[in-house]
């Protein structure tokens, strides 16, 4: 078996048995943990776990790997491979008990450094709707609903967007950045119909390949938020950037089909 089809079948395998844990934490009632970078960057009891559970897995099948996760230490591996985890995206959403979370697993090859590295497979999974959408680096993005069900080829709209195209954005957790991301999607509104916060980045990104949305841009993210969905999207036939030239990160993360990018790409960097 091809290396990426391994790693795919891993993070797969993984991200269903995390999601049913988290799933099974929230029915129990989720304890906020601690705050990170500000008080409304909470971490849950239910994070935490999670994310040793993916981690102790991942250890049991590819010890030599690296891992780079939100609620944990990294780690350096020795094989050249590193997984990119956020074992629950959507940490808000699933505090509030709104089902919209992910467990975002995502193999890359090279420097864990989003500007550096390949992505070889990525698995996002949703445990409130039991959608896992996977992808591995030129086999395609796929989405599977159930045990029984073939899985989904997914590809991204390709436009035209007669009526504006239905967008996607999000706003980061400090108050101080939100004046400038309401100012950049005043500038991007033009070219919408309608836009949505899901409040996930990484069902964001999987929506985009889905075609559930034609396009997502957001600032500020952090690598474990988009690993797995970026390579979502370019396996979906979208495309995948940050400001102009460069890479999808924390500075701006932007994902659409067709033409589309393009006019993100153009009204982003006016503002
Ligand atoms: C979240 C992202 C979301 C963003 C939030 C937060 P978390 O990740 O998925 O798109 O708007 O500010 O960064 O913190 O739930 O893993």
């Amino acid at each position: 078996m091809a290396l990426d089809d391994e790693l795919a079948l891993i993070g797969i395998r993984i991200a269903r048995e995390a999601g049913e844990l988290a799933q099974r934490r929230r029915a129990e009632g989720v304890r906020i943990a601690a705050t990170k970078s500000g008080v409304a960057d909470i971490v849950t009891a239910a994070d935490r776990e999670v994310e040793a559970l993916i981690r102790a897995r991942l250890a049991e099948v590819r010890p030599d790997d690296g891992f780079f996760g939100e609620e944990s230490d990294a780690a350096q591996g020795t094989s050249g491979i590193t997984w990119v985890v956020d074992p629950i995206d959507g940490t808000v959403n699933y505090a509030y008990g709104i089902p919209a979370y992910a467990v975002s697993i995502a193999a890359v090859s090279g420097e864990p450094d989003p500007e550096r590295w390949t992505a070889l497979a990525g698995a996002v999974y949703a445990p409130a709707t039991d959608e896992l959408f996977h992808a591995t680096r030129g086999g395609g993005a796929w989405l599977d609903r159930g045990r029984d069900v073939q899985p989904e080829r997914l590809a991204v709209n390709p436009g035209p967007w007669a009526a504006g195209a239905l967008l996607a954005t999000g706003f980061g957790y400090d108050p101080a950045t939100h004046a400038g991301d309401l100012a950049r999607l005043a500038t991007v509104m033009p070219l919408a119909r309608d836009i949505r916060r899901i409040g996930s980045a990484s069902l964001d990104l999987a929506s985009v390949a889905a075609g559930r949305l034609d396009g997502y841009f957001e600032r500020g993210l952090n690598p474990w938020d988009h690993a797995a969905g970026v390579l979502l999207v370019t396996e979906a036939g979208g495309r995948v950037g940050g400001s102009p030239g460069d890479r999808p990160g924390k500075t701006m993360t932007i994902a659409a089909g067709g033409d589309l990018y393009t006019a993100l790409v153009e009204a982003i960097a006016i503002h």
